[in-house]
């Protein structure tokens, strides 16, 4: 130990006076690399479109959905860097998801018939909307196994709430939200009887089995979605599949696919031709036209039916209130995307090799003037394909997805079976331009690409297979997010990212200038909720309470002590420990965790945490941070002591160190040192123009407030020492120096940010 301190002193002494630094130059050129490398001009062209220097940042921040992990991934466009793992439907160790008591509870949110259920598969986050733009508020993502929807809020990339839809057994279309992100859309996937736990034979799947579309309620205010003054809209059970909001002139409609209108039942071990075959033998299924805004007021005027406690428009109602419409559309289709502007529809038929481009103006004329072709076997007013089609092109095979450029009329449409993307004009309905990916394209993606204002310039194509693109990693392979430059007429493919965690189905992204996250809570927050934690303390707060069996630690975590540092327990006592992190400085973020008890939380700068275990094993078992937050982060510890039934302590003073005068006087000495490079940093720092640079400013404050936290030290090691007791006078000039440390820290830190971001002179 003592040689490490030593050590860190010379560390800090080299640093100060600006020792450190000495960059060496690579010889090797441009031409060098690419023959060594076997590059080629493109590969260059592509390199240097997606290469983010050190220290610089992306243009664009993508939210991809995780798939099967029942989480959300962050990465950065262009440069593909993945930013974060967000815990969502699933536990989440790192950030303490489903290990602390805030976060199980957002968890619970999402139990269904009284079960945990742990894992989800998402399919499509959305981002709120404000006048049809993104906002960067809010993400909403869906869970299609188990039918529910998470809030995320930007603010701190958490998840905050999750709704369990009260009538689907599975759910796909979602989440699509409203231009002002007054609703956000889920649609049933696979009908069944609406009632829980009610079994009907699949005799009775045209009777009894319902598909449906759910209008959760967003409250931006309170960031949470409102279930009381949400509802749904019920459908056929034709399998409803993606949706979108109307916008501009459509803003108030909604637009939902559907395949398997057949209503095609299976049974392939009964010797019937299986779901396959039965659900794509016509040529066309429905497009479900809906006025959700119309919806919403029948629901408000008490038209509504209750089912499991939720308001449902039963079909009835909303054909008799003219609110409800099908179009037929080319066979098993997938998404449906509305043009920014609002004016047409794009629906893309996977076994069909067009695209269908609707016109809502054409939509709007049919209705008004009671056009229809016919109506469905439920009594829904069908209108016709012929006369509310703009146009149909032709685009390849297994057409699936569309996104929108921000050149007017410009879309590109991922083509699963033909392994490309296609661009197109879909006013003038021609092909511009194609691309092949690697391999079998499910979504595709364009920066704030189904928003009312796309911004164009890259677009990610997420493929099913990524057979030969990456090193093999056994029969599981990544999954493959392709970067395309959409900046030129022609397409450019300038990256392969795997990603391994799931499968992504689709990913949205916003300019990164918009996100306004913080760096750190406001002291004593329950990130969960947004409160202020019941449990948080301010420095010197810190106690501990015992009530019967129940013990409860009210803690806090600086670097680099834990406080407290002992907790002492009977053996089947009920303990809680709250943790506040009292750091303002930013990244500092302590971790926490009991051995063997299963616990492990996440602190970050001004969060408040709890974890809570039943002590059932007696033993000693260490605590500590999980987090490598300082110098001293090992020595971030403490013990949980869970004393046996009946214990009697048989000694009462813990073991005495041993310490010398002329190791109490070597501490005093480093103490003066130190504060020598400190006073240094400082009268650089104020030298130059450092309030120019918010980022410098907090660094400072931090610093400031660790070098507070030595105040009444020195009186304290200078009495100890008066009275020759060489431990206690030892320590605590020892403590100074760590608080030192962390300032100095904190000061170099700025003083690098400010000497490699030009910082000037000021007199
Ligand atoms: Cu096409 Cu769930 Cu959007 Cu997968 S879905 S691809
Ligand atoms: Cu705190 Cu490591």
């Amino acid at each position: 130990m003592k040689k490490f301190t030593q050590r860190s002193t010379t560390l800090l002494l080299a640093a100060g006076m600006g020792l450190a630094a000495a960059t060496a130059w690579s010889a090797e050129t441009l031409q060098d690399v690419m023959k060594r490398r076997g590059l080629s001009q493109q590969d260059l062209l592509a390199a240097s479109k997606t290469y983010v220097p050190t220290g610089k940042r992306d243009d664009f921040i993508a939210f991809s959905s995780g798939g099967q992990s029942g989480q959300v991934i962050v990465y950065g466009i262009p440069s593909m860097r993945i930013l974060k793992y967000i815990g969502v439907f699933t536990p989440e160790p790192w950030q303490g998801y489903g290990f602390d008591e805030e976060s199980k509870a957002v968890l619970a949110q999402g139990r269904i018939d009284g079960k945990d259920i742990t894992w989800g598969d998402t399919h499509h986050p959305g981002m709120s909307e404000t006048n049809g733009e993104a906002d960067g508020q809010f993400l909403f993502i869906n869970d299609k196994a188990n039918p529910r929807v998470a809030v995320l809020d930007l603010r701190d990339f958490e998840t905050k709430q999750i709704v369990v839809n009260p009538i689907y057994k599975s759910e796909h279309g979602g989440t699509f939200v409203t231009p002002n992100t007054e609703y956000v859309f889920e649609a049933a996937q696979y009908a069944s009887p609406l009632e829980n736990k009610k079994f009907y034979p699949l005799e009775e799947f045209n009777e009894k089995y319902r598909g449906g579309m759910t209008y959760w309620k967003f409250d931006r205010k309170e960031g949470r979605i409102d279930p009381k003054k949400s509802f749904s809209v019920e459908l056929p059970p034709y399998s409803q599949d993606l949706s979108d909001a109307g916008k501009g002139p459509s803003d108030g409609w909604s637009f939902t696919n559907s395949f398997c209108s057949e209503r095609y039942v299976g049974g392939i071990e009964k010797g019937r031709p299986p779901y396959e075959a039965g659900c794509s033998a016509k040529d066309t299924d429905y497009l479900h036209v809906i006025n959700w805004k119309k919806a919403a007021e029948l629901v408000a005027a008490g038209k509504a039916k209750k089912i499991n406690g939720h308001d449902v428009l039963m079909m009835e109602t909303s054909i008799k209130e003219g609110i409800l419409f099908l179009i037929p559309e080319p066979k098993s289709p997938h998404g449906v995307d509305v043009t920014p502007d609002g004016t047409k529809l794009v629906v893309a038929g996977k076994l069909d090799t067009h695209v269908s481009v609707y016109s809502f103006e054409k939509i709007m004329a049919q209705i008004k003037a009671g056009k229809f072709e016919s109506k469905d076997p439920y009594g829904i007013p069908v209108l016709s394909m012929k006369d509310t089609l703009h146009t149909q092109v032709s685009l390849g095979l297994g057409p699936l997805h569309t996104q929108f450029d921000s050149k007017t009329c410009v879309a590109y449409t991922s083509l699963y079976v033909d392994s490309q993307v296609a661009k197109w004009d879909y006013c003038e309905g021609k092909v511009l331009d194609k691309i092949s990916v690697h391999y079998n394209i499910g979504h595709l993606m364009t920066m704030e690409g189904d928003t009312a204002k796309p911004a164009g310039r890259y677009l990610v194509a997420l493929n099913k297979l990524s057979i030969d693109r990456f090193n093999p990693v056994g029969p599981l392979h990544p999954q493959n997010h392709q970067l395309i430059d959409i900046s030129n007429d022609k397409m450019q493919l300038i990256y392969d990212m795997p990603l391994p965690l799931g499968e992504p189905h689709y990913v949205v992204a916003i300019d990164a200038k918009k996100l306004k996250p913080a760096v750190r809570y406001k002291l004593g927050t329950n990130s969960r909720t947004d409160q202020p934690h019941p449990a948080a303390v301010r420095a010197g707060e810190e106690h501990t309470d015992k009530k019967g069996n129940k013990v409860e630690v009210f803690g806090s975590l600086i670097r680099s002590h834990i406080t407290p540092e002992t907790i002492e327990v009977d053996v089947g006592d009920e303990v809680t420990i709250h943790l506040t992190n009292l750091e303002r400085a930013q990244d500092e973020t302590h971790g926490f965790t009991v051995s063997t008890y299963n616990v492990h939380a996440s602190v970050e700068p001004g969060k408040t945490v709890t974890v809570k275990f039943k002590a059932d094993k007696e033993g000693v078992y260490p605590y500590y941070c999980t987090e490598f937050c300082s110098a001293l982060h090992l020595e971030m510890q403490g013990y949980l002591l869970v004393k046996p039934k009946g214990w009697k302590a048989s000694k009462t003073t813990l073991a005495a160190g041993t310490y010398t005068e002329a190791e109490y006087k070597a501490n005093v000495k480093k103490v003066a040192d130190t504060q020598v490079i400190i006073d240094s940093v400082v009268a650089y720092i104020t030298s130059v123009n450092y309030k120019d640079f918010p980022d410098v400013v907090a660094m400072v404050d931090d610093a400031f407030d660790q070098l507070g936290k030595t105040k009444g030290l020195k009186e304290k090691h200078e009495a100890f020492a008066a009275k020759k007791d060489w431990e206690n006078a030892t320590l605590w000039a020892e403590q100074i120096w760590q608080y030192q440390v962390k300032t100095a820290d904190l000061g170099l830190r700025a003083k690098t940010y400010l000497e490699q971001n030009g910082a000037k002179k000021v007199k």
